[in-house]
């Protein structure tokens, strides 16, 4: 089973979407295993971003990220991150595909409501970043066996 980090970032919190973004999750029948809502610490912000640094966006990156709570949450399933990563939808939003998340509530790069691991590598680091192993649930989910064939 795939792990990837989801941050429900400031501008999706502010505009009430934690609900929304979590409930697209679930509906696809990614399996949430971790959740908080959180402040951002500069430390934690630019450690997230690192591979960003020098990039001309980058200042407004942590000013963003940092600007208000997020939800950080881990969620699961087969070939997760990529399924994770289209559910959200392309960085840009007028670029994302339509049903995503970034199409239909983002217009803005710099207002993309959210973030998500995009490889498995990267999600690991991700997950190891932002949360600590007593923080992961582990569980099955009754409905496992009707959304996963393994
Ligand atoms: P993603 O969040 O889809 O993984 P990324 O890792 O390339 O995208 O960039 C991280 C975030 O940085 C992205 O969600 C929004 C911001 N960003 C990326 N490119 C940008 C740009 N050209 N102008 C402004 N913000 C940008
Ligand atoms: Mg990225």
């Amino acid at each position: 089973m795939e792990q990837t980090l989801v941050l429900i970032k400031p501008d999706a919190v502010q505009r009430s979407l934690c609900g929304e973004i979590t409930s697209r999750l679930e509906r696809r029948g990614l399996r949430l295993v971790a959740a908080k809502f959180m402040w951002v610490s500069q430390e934690l912000a630019e450690t997230h971003y690192t591979i960003h640094k020098g990039k001309p966006f980058y200042d407004g990156l942590i000013k963003y990220i940092t600007s208000s709570p997020v939800m950080a949450m881990v969620w699961e399933g087969p070939d997760g991150v990529a399924a994770v990563r289209q559910t959200m939808g392309a960085t840009r939003p007028t670029e994302a595909a339509p049903g995503s998340i970034r199409h239909d509530f983002a217009l803005d790069v710099g207002r993309n409501l959210t973030h998500a691991s995009d490889t498995p590598e990267n999600g690991k680091k991700e997950v190891e970043l932002w949360f600590s192993p007593d923080e992961i649930v582990s569980w099955d989910r009754d409905t496992d066996r009707w959304i996963f064939e393994g």
